[in-house]
């Protein structure tokens, strides 16, 4: 295979000249390549065959064991202004950027193959749509970004000889985490990873192309890139509602995204269609109206937690042509991990790759586990079967409500609306949540994680709250703004909300409000429901939890407005001010 597009080839000649592989390899979407590719890894161990019979194309993938999330210490966004990459994000000059990775991706490919991924971010052709090149020494990044995204010689065809693309570089290089960097540069549409073979890190088209790079080409060219799942809720009357939300990593979108009616809604005749479980491509129409793609063709979830009870539509998708990471290997060739379907296995190989029974106790005195706590699955968005039928379309799917939630064990209840856009907006960039197994860092720790974008935004987070606020004034009739929270515990640390399939009590409530088919309550953080009016049918939750769910403290908002005021003053003067307004306003009403 070859490319007539100059720009491509001549910087394809580049970086090989740089990282010298033995072999460069096209890769053309094709099976046939593919089953080579996994034979390859299979020989040489990168992959694990898993049982056939009962697990029919998948394998396993175990990362090395200190490369097991992705790393934001090591994240960097490379613009030639510091201020363009804002206080929340770690900067480099791009100078200094490729002088320092350059020395770690020198010669890191001899005695591999680079493999040239050509790869398109939403259908070919749409209007959402971006296109990409990664060129990789990993076949697990091959075989990932196969089912993650569009791949192949057609996705090339459509380049044709000059088209835009953002050029990605990743190698392995020796796994080294200090020699490990995820760069950016956004002003080049390039993105360097090195020393890293973790998802997030590596699968450039997710996070670094579809977030990093895409937030700064959407704010330039009038559009959104979000970390939101996007799900469609089709009611008893056929009449469908789309809705966008944004959670924190490992905080519930791919749950939420494929959730199946309790009983009780079920009975309503409640349907719900996964559109997407990480990222959305937002645009205006010309009709003033928000619609969303997701970018992505593939789900790279979280395992631990995933049984058929808590979410039946993940493990019917992951029975077959699935890659698994850092899960425990089970006996008869299958997989098993923390919170998974049947009983705890006896014995098995665990994520590091060492023979593992329960109760084994790690050197920090706690129980081993059998997989990491961030092990994952990806699993083709057409094998899930609540995939929305407009999954493909070109145009997306309008959005009529957006929602923002965390992991708070107190302060944020269950479910709030914001009063407008604007403090919608306000609503999104306060929001905070404890750090999970998805990156490294101090766990269950609160951070401020405005629109779960933290690590994400490509550039100043203070013109990311700017495009925000105008997006809001371009649209005729913007979506409702919501603010949720799963995660709410007891004074014993037990989840207050049973959560999964019963959210859809919450978003039955977020649609009719946003329809303006029901009144609320108005509280000094926003409006909330009356109880009343949340169909609970068939839960038993007591008086007390009710009232502890949806309790707004006035000593524990006071102490969050001041770490938002903390926050906010990191920025200095290029914040918003609609928004230290709105902040004013929010302490003025807890009083
Ligand atoms: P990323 O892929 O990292 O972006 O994560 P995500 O936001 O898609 O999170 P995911 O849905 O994979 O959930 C992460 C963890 O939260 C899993 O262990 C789930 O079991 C758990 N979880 C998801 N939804 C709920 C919920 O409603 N209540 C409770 N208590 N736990 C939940
Ligand atoms: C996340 O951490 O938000 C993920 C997994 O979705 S990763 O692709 O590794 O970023
Ligand atoms: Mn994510």
């Amino acid at each position: 295979m070859e490319t007539k597009h100059k720009v491509l080839s001549n910087w394809v000649n580049e970086m090989a000249k740089m990282c010298n592989p033995d072999k460069i390899i096209w890769i053309d979407g094709s099976q046939a390549q593919k089953e080579q590719l996994e034979k390859e890894a299979i020989k040489t161990g990168e992959l694990t065959l898993l049982n056939q019979e009962k697990l029919p194309g998948c394998v396993l993938h175990r990362t090395a064991i200190n490369d097991v999330a992705r790393t934001e210490n090591l994240t960097f966004i490379c613009t030639t202004k510091k201020e363009d990459a804002g206080p929340t994000n770690n900067w480099m000059s791009p100078e200094e950027a490729y002088k320092k990775a350059g020395e770690f991706f020198k010669n890191a490919m001899v005695g591999r193959t680079m493999y040239i991924i050509p790869f398109s971010m939403g259908p070919a052709g749409s209007p959402f749509s971006k296109i990409g090149v990664e060129l990789t020494d990993s076949i697990y990044v091959v075989l990932n970004m196969i089912i993650m995204t569009r791949v192949g010689s057609e996705i090339l065809n459509f380049l044709g000889t000059d088209g835009e693309f953002t050029k990605c570089l990743h190698s392995k290089a020796d796994l080294d985490i200090n020699k490990r960097l995820i760069l950016h540069f956004p002003e080049d549409n390039t993105i360097w990873s090195v020393g890293s073979g973790y998802g997030g890190n590596v699968l450039l088209g997710k996070k670094c192309l579809a977030l990093r790079i895409a937030s700064y080409l959407g704010r330039k060219e009038g559009w959104m890139a979000e970390h939101m799942l996007i799900l469609g809720v089709e009611k008893p009357s056929g009449e469908i509602n789309y809705i966008a939300a944004a959670f924190p990593s490992a905080c519930g979108k791919t749950n939420l995204a494929m959730l199946v009616p309790p009983e009780g809604l079920k009975a309503k005749g409640y349907k719900v269609w996964t559109v997407g479980d990480d990222i959305a491509w937002m645009r205006i129409k010309e009709d003033g109206s928000l619609w969303a793609i997701n970018p992505e063709t593939g789900f790279f979830g979280v395992a631990p937690g995933t049984n058929s009870k808590s979410n039946p539509n993940a493990v019917a998708t992951i029975q077959k042509n699935t890659i698994y990471t850092n899960v425990l290997l089970k006996k008869d060739g299958t997989v098993w991990w923390e919170g998974g379907d049947g009983p705890v296995p006896e014995e098995g190989i665990d994520w590091m790759g060492n023979p593992w029974k329960p109760g084994l106790i790690g050197e920090d005195g706690k129980q081993k586990k059998g997989a990491n706590p961030n092990s994952r699955f990806t699993a083709p968005v057409k094998q899930c079967p609540s995939i929305s039928p407009h999954f493909e379309d070109p145009e997306g799917v309008p959005i009529t409500a957006i929602v923002f939630g965390g992991r708070r064990a107190s302060v944020a209840p269950l479910v709030y609306q914001s009063f407008n856009w604007q403090h919608g907006v306000f609503t999104g960039s306060i929001m905070a949540s404890e750090i999970t197994a998805a990156q490294y860092g101090a766990q269950g720790v609160v951070r401020r994680d405005p629109m779960a974008m933290i690590p994400f935004c490509g550039y100043n987070m203070a013109d990311y709250f700017r495009h925000w606020l105008e997006m809001g004034s371009k649209m005729k009739n913007p979506p409702k703004i919501f603010h949720v929270n799963w995660f709410r515990t007891d004074d014993n640390g037990k989840f207050l909300w049973p959560g999964f399939g019963d959210n859809l009590r919450v978003l039955e409530w977020i649609i009719a409000r946003s329809n303006n088919e029901v009144d609320a309550i108005k509280s000094p953080i926003g409006y909330i429901p009356d109880v009343k009016d949340l169909d609970l049918t068939g839960l038993s939750l007591d008086n007390n939890t009710l009232q502890k769910l949806f309790e707004i403290n006035k000593d524990e908002w006071e102490k969050e407005a001041k770490d938002i005021k903390e926050f906010y003053n990191k920025f200095g003067d290029n914040f918003p001010e609609e928004l230290n307004n709105e902040l004013e306003d929010l302490i003025k009403r807890i009083k």
